[in-house]
């Protein structure tokens, strides 16, 4: 057992993984109240119970894949969080590791579709902050976390006990820096106010949120930046991946339309990488950019057949005209 979890550590780190801890594979069935008494829908496609996954399973591996920071870009560049970027690297590197597990002879399931931070937290990889995230030791809230489902029998990390990170005691940072309220301080995120919930929606983003879109193109990272235990691990040196993008590439001429969307597919991935929904994005940030120069561009997607889209570009075009 012990050099079968040595050797996975090794194969994990050269994927990318800093860290890894083991759970057992009994249902969450304290997310699953959770979840149900939210009632809002996200999560509707996650199991709680790893063995409807994997009848034969054991354990659960968590895996991080820890990410760095850059700096805020100003317009026109938009904002992506590195988050999708170390989250698609994961994705991607997990198979590696169940193909090798199955090589072994265990069956291995990467990508199970369980719920990632319960795992986490019952694994011992770290606590809940205040900001809804899993807070580890090493990497604070930035940290892409992964599961792998197993029938291989693995030792067993303890939980550490609490569900609530230590440093939260005295911090509050991340509740008073979200800009729609969306956090009470409990680590319950309230998922119709945070700004993430509304990013390539399939319904236009609610009107009182669309100004505090700023730029920000895929993804919202006040709480998580705002965190002390985020910081203390902005001293090491990870490898930084890009995408840069700008408005110009995203409401510019069919071929740097195109350009952008190769690059999002690229680093983030496909789901990002539909025109419709790219362009609904990129007209509300381009309304709070207060820059007439993307009228031209803006006027057209008026009449799109795309709802999002259509509502966004009226909003941006009305917005713009006014300044
Ligand atoms: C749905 C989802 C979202 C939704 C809802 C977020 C949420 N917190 O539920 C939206 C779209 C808003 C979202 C946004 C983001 N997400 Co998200 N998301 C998920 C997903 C798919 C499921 C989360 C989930 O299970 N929610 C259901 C709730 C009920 O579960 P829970 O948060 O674990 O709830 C527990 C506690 O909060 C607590 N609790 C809940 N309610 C209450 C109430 C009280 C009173 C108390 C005391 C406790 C409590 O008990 C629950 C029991 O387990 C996971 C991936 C996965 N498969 O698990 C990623 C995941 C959580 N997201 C992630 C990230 C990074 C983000 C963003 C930072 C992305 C970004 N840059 O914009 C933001 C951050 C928003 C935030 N502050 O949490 C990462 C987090 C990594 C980490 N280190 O923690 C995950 C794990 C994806 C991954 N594979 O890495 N996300
Ligand atoms: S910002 Fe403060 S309160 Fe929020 S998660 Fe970090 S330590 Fe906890
Ligand atoms: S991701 Fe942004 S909107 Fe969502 S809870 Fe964090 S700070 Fe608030």
């Amino acid at each position: 057992m012990q050099k079968l979890i040595d050797e996975l550590r090794v194969r994990a780190a050269g994927l990318g993984f800093s860290t890894l801890w083991i759970t057992d594979a009994s249902p969450f069935a304290d997310w699953e109240r959770a979840v149900r008494a939210r009632g809002d829908g996200l999560g509707a496609s996650i199991q709680a119970d790893p063995r409807v996954v994997l009848p034969s399973a054991r354990c659960v591996v968590v895996l991080a894949y820890p990410y760095q920071d850059e700096a805020e870009p100003a317009p026109p560049q938009v904002s992506v969080s590195q988050y999708y970027l170390a989250s698609h690297k994961a994705y991607h590197a997990l198979p590696a590791l169940a193909d090798w597990l199955r090589g072994l002879g265990f069956q291995a399931e990467p990508r199970p579709g369980l719920p990632v931070k319960p795992a986490a937290l019952r694994a011992g990889a770290g606590r809940y902050g205040r900001n809804g995230l899993l807070i580890t030791e090493e990497y604070g809230g930035n940290t892409a976390l992964a599961l792998l489902l197993t029938d291989a029998e693995l030792p067993l990390d303890a939980p550490t006990g609490a569900l609530l990170a230590a440093e939260c005691q005295n911090c509050a940072a991340c509740v008073s820096i979200c800009p729609t309220g969306a956090l009470d301080g409990t680590s319950a995120v309230d998922t119709t106010r945070c700004l993430r919930t509304y990013m390539f929606y399939h319904e236009p983003v609610p009107v009182e949120y669309r100004e505090m879109m700023g730029n920000r193109f895929l993804g919202c990272d006040d709480c998580r930046r705002a965190c002390p235990c985020t910081a203390r691990m902005d001293k090491k040196t990870l490898p930084a991946e890009t995408l840069r993008l700008t408005l110009d590439m995203l409401l510019g001429c069919d071929a740097s339309r195109c350009e952008a969307l190769k690059q999002i597919e690229e680093k983030v991935g496909g789901n990002y990488a539909r025109l419709n929904q790219v362009l609904a994005q990129a007209a509300l940030l381009a309304g709070n950019s207060g820059e007439t120069r993307y009228l031209p561009a803006l006027i057209p997607l008026c009449e799109s057949e795309h709802v999002p889209l259509r509502e966004h570009a009226r909003w941006a075009v009305k917005k713009l005209q006014q300044t």
